[in-house]
């Protein structure tokens, strides 16, 4: 009888342990807040995955960049820090121009312009972050590029001087161009900045002005619908080879609906957004012809600053998007 409880007791111990060493949690750091749709997005692709794999792989998301700071994710990951987490495709432009194939001023300006772009690029890109030890598993855009200012601006020559929030390596082109004063601040932190002056204007999407009740302090919203940038989730690529097979289809298959679903809400968010930045108070309209025309000016500018940073590949990349017109 003790050996027979001996035994079951070995075992009971035996199954815990191995179900321990199976099951594993992944952190997954997120820039943005926990109401924006892509949190909410990768919220939903995190229990997907946690119930898709039977609790193999539990992954618990932390958004407004409180596990990591937007500018530190990717390295995050690629370290091992954590193992899995998302960012702004086009951080990295600084890194290496086909980054910023997203934020090329003018190219890719609607939701299918932005699909067909992704297509083109997606598999450059996955080689590009495979080389850095990562591996993408989709990716969302953000709603189209509008500028938001404090005061009333009708063409660019009204921009000059104006502290201009920066996101990327594009934007802060965009600012100088345009005769503005670019600082790169992380979505997080412009609500702050706003208030306090030390910016008074940004490029962005009417999600992300919403997202941060940018009313409180400006009270413009140009509409330009000058790009579409996104966000992409990488996974470590050594955490990656270590899953099975059978729970790499499920991660997949969640990705895939995730891309899916986060293009969707980004769409239905556009004009919710916009209307939510008017109720606000802001005055939300189309840029003048004139200030769209001088922008598209400074986008082919942009664009041949861009293909030759990007060389052959992004030539490649540009031309194969043209093809699918
Ligand atoms: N929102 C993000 C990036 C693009 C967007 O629409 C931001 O402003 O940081």
């Amino acid at each position: 009888m003790k050996t027979l409880t001996t035994l079951l007791t070995a075992t009971a111990l035996t199954a815990v342990s191995a179900s321990a060493v199976l099951a594993e949690k992944w952190d997954m750091p997120l820039a943005y807040s926990a109401s924006n749709f892509h949190s909410v997005t990768a919220a939903e692709f995190a229990k997907c995955v946690t119930t898709g794999t039977g609790g193999d792989i539990e992954i618990a998301t932390h958004p407004s960049g409180s596990l990591f700071p937007g500018a530190q994710i990717k390295r995050a990951i690629q370290t091992g820090q954590v193992p899995i987490g998302e960012r702004l495709l086009s951080g990295h432009q600084n890194e290496n121009a086909l980054f910023g194939v997203d934020s090329i001023p003018f190219l890719a300006t609607s939701f299918d312009d932005a699909d067909k772009l992704w297509e083109a690029a997606k598999e450059p890109l996955s080689e590009l972050l495979a080389e850095q030890n990562l591996t993408l598993l989709y990716s969302v855009p953000w709603p189209p590029q509008g500028l938001y200012f404090r005061d009333e601006v009708t063409s660019v020559a009204d921009m000059e001087g104006i502290k201009f929030r920066s996101y990327n390596n594009a934007t802060s082109r965009l600012a100088e161009l345009t005769g503005m004063l670019p600082v790169t601040i992380e979505a997080a932190e412009i609500s702050q900045a706003f208030a306090t002056g030390v910016a008074d204007s940004m490029v962005s999407s009417g999600a992300t002005g919403y997202d941060r009740k940018v009313w409180e302090s400006l009270n413009y919203f140009y509409e330009v619908d000058a790009w579409l940038p996104r966000n992409y989730i990488m996974v470590n690529s050594e955490v990656w080879d270590g899953v099975s097979d059978a729970n790499k289809n499920v991660i997949t298959a969640c990705a895939e609906l995730a891309e899916y679903a986060g293009t969707w809400r980004s769409k239905e968010y556009t004009g919710f957004t916009l209307a939510g930045l008017r109720a606000g108070g802001m005055t939300v309209e189309k840029a003048s012809e004139t200030m769209v025309g001088e922008l598209k000016e400074i986008g082919e500018t942009m664009t041949a600053e861009w293909l030759e940073a990007a060389g052959e590949q992004g030539q490649a990349i540009v031309d194969a998007f043209k093809g699918m017109q």
